[in-house]
């Protein structure tokens, strides 16, 4: 018989069977739980090891290893999650190494890189203690490991142990893995040869998961219940209907977590404690960290342009590092249009915006292997890493730059009867009235800030809330010539408010031509490239907030998202202001109260809030335009 394995198994099959009907025939109560079933079979096109890695203080992580069968001599790219290792590489069944593992990994393993995930510390199958977002060693942490040193002690453990590789590490994820791939940065083991942290989370308070300068952001609580609670917290148990509702009716962040029970966890009780970005959050800005530190690892930082949790955290630790990247070729940064973690998924789309092709791939195989492979492999190719790679939206192209960001900053201006130019206006204001009780929603209602819904509001088309007489929109005419941004835009807002605190959301929207046959969809549709809030309160500073004085005119600033965004000809540019966006971020009262989480329901009063433009209080978008 031509095939021995067809001979073998007839044969295995044929004893099998003998055997069956030799034996007694199997008692109909035995306990039919058998201890353990290894879904790995002999056929499988890989090797998947699990092993518990011990840290130098005695804990031992679970960490699992999948490369291809037969790979030697391969890079090891590492991931330390929070989310499961054991289920991240079992995302099938199967015996095929590219549908076990995330669709990310495919490029990687199929060219010998030895793929490793780990449990971090205090969750799934890894022992000791968890502490989000673990503080590194030092004011915050006096026990003798952090990330950085499980980081150390694991690629220690693997170059030392897993004979197929060639002993040069790089390390990457998305969101908490990014955070994760940053901290191994911090006193780095020498086998770590390159970094790609993507959506880091790096600054909780400034503008990633947990507070946007400021402004509390009420879905953390669901986060922090599925996140520490040993037999999985699940999410807050408020229901299926309208969050608006849900978190309106409760009123403020404290008497939320108090309805609910959330008080037990002790991640809440933090949140709560630390309103201001004290020495606590300042503490653990992995950015400032860095900034302290030589890089000495290669390292691609990623973000998404509507990356609707962690757009902060990757172009402040760029802007961090930057100035000492001397030669061009240590830090660079990459913006793709992406929302939340997208680029490690299928990514022709965004919502009702499609790309040319799948830009996740396209990152991946262009760019993101390419810079590993020229770090970790053996007979490595040169190196050529864009210092900046942005994927310019509008024109839907991959553009590189060598800084960031490349544009010039230009004004452009709040007017009168809702006008928006380049030119600055005549002096003048308009008012709307801020009703606590009657909040901006951030979505159509009813909201469900979880799935879908949440991966992909910042692309929702505003003109649900243009109109409203509680959201001022501004904008410019029809444009006869492109206008390409690339960089953070900077808002520059000068108003005043009847209350004693405020808050100021403010959008930069593309607004698309009114009919578009091709793609109805898309007529007239709002499109916002950044979405972001400010706390009144911190206008002077954000670890001391202070009253507002009524009536008084401040100069509020702060950054949109970075993007990379071009508004076409035919389209418009508009700048909408408002002064809520829930339930996402938590009310402001409007009146002083010490710490917003802790608010009454008699602290919620209407303010009448006044925008001004022109002559010494020239309210402006400051738009960074690449001369293209
Ligand atoms: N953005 C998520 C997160 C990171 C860090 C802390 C809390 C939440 C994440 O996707 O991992």
């Amino acid at each position: 018989m031509k095939h021995p394995l067809i001979a073998a198994s007839l044969v295995l099959a044929l004893t099998t069977t003998a055997a069956i009907h030799a034996a007694a025939p199997t008692d109909t109560m035995i306990n039919e739980q058998v201890e353990s079933y290894d879904w790995v079979l002999p056929q499988a096109d890989f090797v998947r090891r699990e092993v518990m890695v011990p840290m130098r203080d005695g804990t031992k992580l679970y960490t699992v290893i999948v490369f291809r069968k037969g790979a030697k001599d391969g890079p090891i790219l590492l991931s330390r999650t929070p989310y499961d290792a054991q289920r991240a590489t079992t995302r099938n069944r199967s015996q095929k190494i590219e549908e076990i593992l995330p669709v990310m990994d495919k490029e990687f393993v199929d060219d010998g890189y030895i793929r490793v995930y780990q449990d971090v510390r205090g969750l799934g199958k890894s022992e000791g203690d968890y502490v989000m977002n673990r503080p590194l060693r030092g004011p915050l942490n006096k026990t003798s490991v952090d990330h950085a040193t499980d980081a150390y002690d694991t690629i220690d453990w693997l170059v030392k142990n897993v004979p197929e590789s060639n002993g040069k590490v790089g390390i990457t994820g998305s969101s908490y893995l990014g955070f994760t791939s940053l901290m191994a940065l911090i006193d780095p083991h020498p086998a770590l040869k390159a970094a790609v942290p993507q959506s880091p989370m790096v600054d909780g308070w400034m503008g990633d998961d947990w507070f946007h300068n400021g402004a509390f952001r009420t879905f953390g609580f669901d986060y922090d219940l599925e996140q520490t609670v040993k037999s999985g917290g699940g999410a807050v148990p408020k229901g299926t209907g309208d969050e608006y509702t849900a978190y309106l009716k409760a009123g403020s962040a404290m008497a939320y977590a108090k309805a609910y029970g959330l008080l037990k966890l002790p991640i809440v009780r933090k949140m709560l404690e630390h309103p201001s970005y004290d020495a606590w959050w300042q503490g653990q800005a992995v950015d400032k960290l860095l900034a302290k530190r030589k890089l000495t690892v290669p390292t691609m930082l990623l973000v998404g342009q509507w990356d609707q949790e962690d757009s902060y955290g990757a172009p402040a630790v760029y802007k961090a590092l930057e100035p000492q990247d001397t030669n061009n070729d240590m830090v660079s940064l990459v913006i793709g249009p992406w929302r939340h973690s997208q680029v490690n998924y299928e990514a022709r789309a965004l919502g009702p915006l499609k790309w040319e092709g799948d830009t996740g791939l396209q990152f991946r195989t262009r760019y993101m292997k390419p810079f590993l492979d020229c770090h970790l492999k053996t007979h490595a190719p040169k190196c050529d890493t864009p210092p900046v790679l942005t994927y310019a939206t509008g024109t839907n192209r991959w553009e590189v730059s060598q800084k960031w960001p490349a544009g010039d900053y230009t004004p452009l201006y709040l007017g009168a009867n809702s006008s928006l130019s380049f030119s600055k206006p005549g002096a003048g204001s308009e008012s709307y009235v801020s009703d606590p009780a009657k909040p901006v929603p951030m979505l159509p209602r009813p909201i469900h800030m979880s799935g879908d819904e949440w991966r992909t509001w910042l692309v929702q088309d505003q003109r649900f809330v243009d109109g409203r007489p509680d959201v001022m929109s501004y904008t410019t005419g029809v444009l006869d010539k492109p206008v390409h941004i690339k960089g953070a835009p900077k808002v520059e807002l000068h108003a005043a408010t009847t209350g004693q605190d405020s808050d100021y959301v403010v959008k930069l929207i593309d607004v698309y031509p009114e009919e578009n046959s091709a793609d109805p969809v898309m007529g007239g549709y709002e499109l916002a490239l950044g979405i972001e809030i400010f706390r009144g309160r911190y206008v002077h500073g954000f670890s001391t907030s202070a009253p507002l004085e009524p009536g008084k005119t401040y100069a509020f600033k702060w950054d949109l998202p970075n993007v990379d965004h071009v508004f076409l000809p035919g389209h418009r540019i508009m700048v909408q202001v408002q002064s809520s966006l829930f339930p996402l971020y938590d009310r402001n009262p409007q009146t002083w109260v010490p710490s917003i989480m802790e608010a009454m329901p008699k602290d919620y009063v209407k303010a009448t809030e006044t925008v001004h433009y022109g002559g010494d209080a020239a309210s402006a978008v400051w738009l960074p335009v690449a001369k293209d």
